[in-house]
């Protein structure tokens, strides 16, 4: 093997180590895997069945929810379960999606015929931001 060549291979291990190392930097302060959608999709139920492994009636959420789910392979992951309703569901989102690293967007099949216009905004808002 030529000195030329080598030196490549160390170079793009090196490369990999870096990004590797800036990946994980960048994303350490994400915790988070958000629940949202439209009111009355069934996110609180998601939550309440995954967190405390339990259906509850549930009411208009006016608050966040915030618990630890236990994954197949031992791994907490910190749920947190948004409003859904239109006057308080920006602010919610506000509040986590920086420090989020993932997003559940819920759609209930039954009522989506007549919301699709409302859940396809929500959905497109939340995908263009730039966060
Ligand atoms: N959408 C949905 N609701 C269900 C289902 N099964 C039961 N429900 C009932 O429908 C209601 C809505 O569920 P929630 O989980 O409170 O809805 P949500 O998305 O948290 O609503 P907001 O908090 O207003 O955003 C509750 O009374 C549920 O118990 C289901 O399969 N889908
Ligand atoms: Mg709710």
């Amino acid at each position: 093997m030529t000195y030329e060549a080598i030196l490549v291979a160390v170079l793009a291990i090196v490369i990999t180590i870096v990004v590797f190392l800036v990946r994980r930097l960048l994303s350490s302060g994400k915790r988070y895997v958000l629940l949202t959608g439209l009111n009355d999709t069934g996110k609180t139920l998601i939550y309440s069945q995954l967190v405390y492994n339990r259906h509850v009636a549930t009411f208009t959420s006016s608050q966040d929810n915030e618990g630890q789910f236990n994954t197949q392979k031992q791994n907490f992951v910190t749920l947190v379960d948004l409003p859904g309703f239109h006057s308080i569901r920006q602010q919610f989102f506000e509040k986590y999606k920086a420090a989020s690293k993932g997003i559940v967007y819920v759609v209930d099949s039954v009522t989506l015929a007549q919301n699709v216009r409302d859940a396809a905004n929500v959905l497109y808002n939340i995908l263009i931001d730039p966060t």
